[in-house]
C-alpha cells in the first residue's frame, strides 16, 4: 500500500454534489483505503476568469493500484459524472481528479507526471492537503509547510458542512 494523495475539483452541475459523490466512488475503488478527505473549499477560479468559482478538496488514499492504474479509475469517475473535455485549457469542468502525489515517487510518463506540475503553488491544493498532512515532505524534501508559506490563502473559503 502506498499513500496518494489526490486533488478535487469541480465547478459546474452542483460542485458539492460532484465533490461527494466523486469521493463515495473513490473510497469503492478496488485495493484501496480512503483515509482521510479535507474539508471542502470555495476558490476563485485559476485561468479563464469568466467561470464559476470552483470547489476543491483534498482526498488521501492508501492503495495498492499502480499509478496508472489509479489514473484510469479517476479518469472513470470523471468521466461517470459527465466531464467534457474541451480544447480550452484551465475552463470549467463537472469534475478534476488529478494525482498530486503517489507515495514518495517522481513521475515523468506521457499520461502521468507526480507530483502534479502546479500543486506547489496553488492554495485550493496546499490549504486542503495541510488539513489532512501537516507534516508532508514532498519527494524533492521541501516541506508542505515551507510552499504553505509562500502560498497567499487569497481567494480561498472553508467551506460549512
Ligand atoms: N496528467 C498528467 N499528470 C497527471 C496527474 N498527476 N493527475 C494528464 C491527473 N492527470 C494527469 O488532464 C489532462 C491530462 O493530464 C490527463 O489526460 C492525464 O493523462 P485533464 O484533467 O484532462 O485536463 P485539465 O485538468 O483541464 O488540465 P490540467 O492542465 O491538468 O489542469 P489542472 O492543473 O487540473 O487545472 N481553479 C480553481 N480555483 N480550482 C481548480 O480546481 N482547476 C483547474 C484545472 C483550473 N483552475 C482551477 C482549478
Ligand atoms: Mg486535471
Amino acid at each position: 500500500m502506498e499513500r496518494v494523495y489526490i486533488g478535487l475539483g469541480s465547478n459546474l452541475a452542483e460542485p458539492r454534489k460532484q465533490l461527494q459523490a466523486a469521493l463515495t466512488a473513490i473510497a469503492e475503488l478496488p485495493n484501496s483505503h480512503l483515509a482521510a478527505t479535507s474539508s471542502l473549499y470555495a476558490s476563485d477560479p485559476l485561468g479563464p476568469p469568466d467561470q464559476p468559482r470552483y470547489v476543491n478538496a483534498v482526498a488521501a488514499l492508501d492503495t495498492g493500484l499502480e499509478p496508472l492504474q489509479l489514473l484510469d479509475a479517476l479518469q472513470r469517475i470523471e468521466q461517470e459524472q459527465g466531464r467534457v473535455r474541451k480544447a480550452e485549457r484551465w475552463g470549467p469542468r463537472t469534475l478534476d481528479l488529478d494525482i498530486l502525489l503517489f507515495g514518495s515517487r517522481q513521475l515523468a510518463e506521457e499520461r502521468l507526471t507526480v507530483p502534479h506540475y502546479h500543486m506547489h503553488a496553488r492554495a485550493f491544493v496546499l490549504y486542503p492537503l495541510a488539513e489532512i498532512a501537516c507534516e508532508l515532505l514532498l519527494p524533492d524534501g521541501r516541506s508542505l509547510q515551507q510552499l504553505l508559506a509562500e502560498c497567499p490563502y487569497a481567494g480561498l473559503e472553508r467551506m460549512c458542512d
